[in-house]
C-alpha cells in the first residue's frame, strides 16, 4: 500500500522510466508529434481526392468519403478535447484522499443533447448515403455499351455490344496477367452497363480507380454501370480470392478520347 501510495504522486514519465521506459518525449511533445502526422497524412489524401472524378459513380462515393469525414474529424478533434480536459482536471493531486462530497450523476438537458445530436448526425449520413446510391445503383435505362463480364478460373472473358449505332468499336478476348487474347476500349463519356457473370466460383470485378467493386458469383448475374469520363489505362483486378492462379485475374480498361 505504501509502495502504491507513493507513486501515484508521480509522474508518469519517472514511473515509466524506473520500471525501465525511459521516455525520450514529454507528454506535450508526444502530442504535437502525433498531431502533426496526423494533417500530414489528411494532406495527402486531401490531395488525392482533389483529381477530377474518372466517373460519375467515384465522383459521388468521393463526395460521400467527405462528407462523413470532415465533421468525424471535428467530432473526433471536439471528443478528444473534453477527454483531455476531463483527465487534466479531475486527475490525482498529491494530497487528494477522496472524490467531491455531491458528485453529479444525472443531467437531463445533457443526456438529452447528447441523444439528439448524434441522431441527427447519423440522419444527415443516411440521406447522404442514400443520395450516392442513387447515383451508383441506378441503371440506365439506355446505355450505350453493354459489355458481358465472364470470370473464369482464371481469367477474365469480356464481350462488348454496341446497342446505339455511331458508338465506338474494338475487340473483346480473354484476359489473364499470364496470357492475354484481344483488348478492349471504350470511348469517354459513353454509358456502359455491365453484366457480371461467374462460371465457377466467386469472383469480384475491381475496377480499382472507379471505386466499383461487385461480386461476381455462380447462379446469380449482378448488373452495374460505369461512364469512364477520362481518358486512360484503368487497373481491373479480381478481388476475391478464388483459388490457385487468383492473382493472374487482371486487365485493363482502355478509356479513349
Ligand atoms: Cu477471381
Amino acid at each position: 500500500m505504501r509502495e502504491f501510495a507513493r507513486r501515484s504522486h508521480d509522474t508518469p514519465q519517472k514511473v515509466l522510466a524506473e520500471c525501465g521506459f525511459p521516455q525520450t518525449m514529454s507528454g506535450p511533445r508526444r502530442l504535437v508529434f502525433l498531431a502533426s502526422a496526423m494533417l500530414l497524412a489528411l494532406s495527402l489524401l486531401g490531395g488525392n481526392a482533389r483529381a477530377a472524378p474518372v466517373s460519375p459513380g467515384e465522383g459521388a462515393t468521393q463526395d460521400l468519403f467527405w462528407i462523413v469525414l470532415i465533421p468525424a474529424l471535428g467530432i473526433g478533434i471536439f471528443v478528444s478535447a473534453l477527454i483531455a480536459y476531463a483527465v487534466l482536471k479531475f486527475r490525482i493531486r498529491p494530497g487528494h484522499t477522496t472524490g467531491p462530497a455531491n458528485p453529479k450523476t444525472h443531467d437531463r438537458e445533457l443526456e438529452a443533447l447528447w441523444t439528439v445530436i448524434p441522431a441527427i448526425i447519423l440522419l444527415i449520413v443516411g440521406f447522404a448515403a442514400f443520395q450516392t446510391l442513387v447515383v451508383t445503383d441506378t441503371l440506365p435505362q439506355n446505355p450505350d455499351v453493354i459489355m458481358e463480364i465472364n470470370a473464369h478460373q482464371w481469367y477474365w472473358n469480356f464481350n462488348i455490344t454496341y446497342v446505339r449505332s455511331g458508338t465506338w468499336l474494338n475487340t473483346t478476348g480473354n484476359f489473364t496477367s499470364l496470357n492475354t487474347t484481344g483488348a478492349f476500349a471504350i470511348k469517354a463519356g459513353l454509358v456502359v452497363k455491365i453484366i457480371l457473370r461467374s462460371f465457377d466460383v466467386a469472383h469480384s470485378f475491381y475496377l480499382i480507380d472507379f471505386d466499383l467493386k461487385i461480386d461476381v458469383i455462380p447462379g446469380h448475374t449482378n448488373l452495374y454501370w460505369f461512364k469512364p469520363l477520362q481518358p486512360g489505362d484503368f487497373m481491373i483486378r479480381c478481388a476475391e480470392f478464388c483459388g490457385l492462379n487468383h492473382y493472374t485475374m487482371t486487365a485493363t480498361l482502355k478509356v479513349v478520347s
